[in-house]
């Protein structure tokens, strides 16, 4: 897998995002499920297999911040039952894993800083660019939730220039009955809408949502292997998987580091930079 081609470039520039096909091999793909069976495997959810951890996991804001810097697990909500016990086993209640695996897990990282990443990178024109998150998203079969409609720049903010290109691997066929993702094509034109503030009293939107019509969406089916591209403007979102079939994917969000810098005001706020994958 090498640059991206100009009509391949021509067509994010036009809609604001793209499908690789075959973008990973499935030794890459089967390397990256079987890690993460291991991790989970691995993952002492004693502490963390009853609701109200779940609940605070969810209200305090502390858990999501460190988890920025770690590999932190979080279930989905609909994984309790009444009493706020696991209904099913951990592998299959997880909703996502982050945000660091990227850094942290050498698998992932091995991954996330390949030439064909750097090389996608090097063709959108990055000069210095680091991952600030990454996320395996489980998108479980039957209640895996839904992702309200969002545009990535909102979260991952660079001032004085917007950077951030997300780079979404699909590690199992998404398709509409799955939940993969829908757009909006050309959506990404019409710049950043609003922003998530980290304030005093926790994660804020400076504005509120623009109601979005369904009809407008396109989805975007990727099978296994597939990278999708999405440009940090564009509004997207995903539906609840209600199907039996789960759709794991892995994404990585990117940003550049020369001619803009991280804003203060992120979710994520670094103790340690993140190592740019190249300097151009
Ligand atoms: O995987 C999904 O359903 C949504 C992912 C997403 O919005 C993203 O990676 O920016």
């Amino acid at each position: 897998m090498g640059p991206l081609s100009a009509d391949q470039l021509s067509l994010f520039a036009s809609q604001g995002y793209l499908v690789v096909e075959s973008f990973a091999s499935s030794a890459e793909i089967d390397g990256m499920r079987k890690r993460m069976d291991q991790l989970l495997h691995d993952f002492d959810g004693s502490s963390a297999m009853n609701q109200d951890v779940f609940v605070q996991q969810k209200e305090m804001n502390e858990f999501m911040y460190e988890s920025a810097e770690k590999i932190s697990f979080f279930f989905e909500e609909k994984a309790f039952d009444e009493e706020g016990n696991l209904k099913q086993p951990k592998e299959v209640s997880m909703s996502k894993v982050g945000h660091a695996l990227h850094e942290l897990d050498p698998v992932f990282k091995d991954y996330s800083r390949s030439e064909k990443i750097t090389s996608v990178l090097q063709s959108l024109g990055y000069k210095r660019p680091v991952i600030i998150q990454s996320v395996y998203i489980f998108k479980q079969s039957g209640f895996g939730n839904d992702v309200a409609p969002h545009q990535d720049n909102s979260t991952l903010y660079t001032e004085p220039k917007t950077t951030c290109t997300g780079l979404w691997l699909a590690l199992e066929d998404a398709t509409t009955a799955n939940g993969c993702m829908w757009a909006i094509p050309g959506s990404h034109r019409n710049g950043l809408v609003r922003r998530l503030i980290r304030g005093e009293q926790g994660l804020q939107f400076d504005q509120p949502s623009p109601s979005y019509e369904q009809s407008d969406f396109v989805a975007i089916e990727a099978k296994a292997g597939s990278l999708v591209l999405i440009h940090g403007d564009l509004v997207h979102r995903s539906f609840e998987n209600q199907s039996p079939n789960s759709r794991h994917a892995f994404s990585a969000h990117v940003v550049d580091t020369v001619g803009c810098k991280w804003s203060p005001d992120n979710w994520i706020r670094r103790k340690v930079d993140p190592e740019p994958l190249y300097s151009s």
